[in-house]
């Protein structure tokens, strides 16, 4: 199990953040996705953390923010993705080579121009597929224009990259990007799983969204599922892919294994 500080975020600064990229503060954790009815582990995502010299261990929640408004977010972009590379490489020799890897970007670098030649390269010098890799956009502070992040998207895809819509509905993201942006996947943001117990409302609205993303020909991620009740709910609503505490909390990179060995993987 993760031990997380408290909320630090005030009390970071992006001097701190620039020392802890160049001394291998940040490492990833990674949440597995099950392909429910075929009950398959799908693939991970990592999940960005700073085991910060005095504090702890932070989660992005108490950084990002900072790291987004910064000069820095390009090199947080470029150590992502280069670990997440190397990371498909070592699954491949492990003999995972069906399983993905999503990880999190902010809308503001999805508009970067050369970001997808970069991940292009970065995965052919490696001989690893392209589709293995997914990019989930998270929101982030300035989304820049809509057209913008659209003709990045493009791209990504264009190379072959998959591409998630992160946490969607529950925050700015309007329903504009589902027909806009064209992406593989969207994601529910958590906040969804937290009150269907109570409120027959919410299991409609999610009913309704996994519906709608699959029309628009979208993968659908049910992520929060915390749980027995609302797995089996999950379970019931069609093809979806889920995560959440109830199939496991983040885990560290040596505990994959064992995980991986505990489940039957997608084809
Ligand atoms: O926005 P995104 O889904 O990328 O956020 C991932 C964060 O959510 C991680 O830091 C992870 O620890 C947390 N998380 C993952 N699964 C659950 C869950 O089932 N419940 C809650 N409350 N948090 C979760
Ligand atoms: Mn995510």
């Amino acid at each position: 199990m993760e031990h997380i500080a408290a909320d630090d975020r005030k009390f970071c600064t992006i001097d701190e953040a620039e020392r802890g990229l160049a001394r291998r503060e940040f490492f990833f954790v990674y949440q597995p996705k099950l392909r429910l009815q075929q009950g398959r582990l799908s693939g991970f995502e990592s999940l960005l953390r700073w085991r910060h010299p005095s504090r702890g261990v932070l989660t992005p929640d108490s950084f990002i923010d900072l790291v987004e408004d910064s000069p820095l977010t390009g090199s947080f972009t470029n150590f992502i993705v280069a670990e997440a590379a190397q990371t498909l490489v070592d699954w491949s020799a492990r003999g995972y080579n069906t399983l993905s890897l999503a990880v999190n970007l902010p809308a503001s670098e999805i508009g970067q121009p050369g970001l997808a030649s970069k991940l292009s390269a970065l995965l052919h010098n490696r001989s690893i597929n392209a589709s293995r890799l997914q990019i989930e956009v998270t929101e982030s502070t300035d989304p820049g224009s809509i057209e913008v992040l659209a003709s990045g998207v493009k791209s990504l895809k264009e190379s072959g990259v998959s591409v998630a819509i992160d946490d969607f509905g529950a925050g700015c993201w309007s329903l504009t990007v589902l027909h806009r942006i064209g992406v593989d996947t969207l994601k529910l943001d958590r906040k969804f799983m937290c009150d269907i117990q109570d409120n027959a409302n919410s299991k409609v609205v999610v009913e309704a969204l996994v519906q709608l993303g699959q029309r628009l020909g979208m993968r659908v991620v049910v992520e929060g599922v915390e749980t027995r009740a609302q797995f089996a709910w999950v379970s019931t609503i069609g093809h979806i892919d889920c995560q959440g505490y109830y199939i496991s909390a983040p885990i560290g990179r040596e505990q994959i294994d064992e995980f991986v060995s505990r489940h039957r993987l997608i084809h």
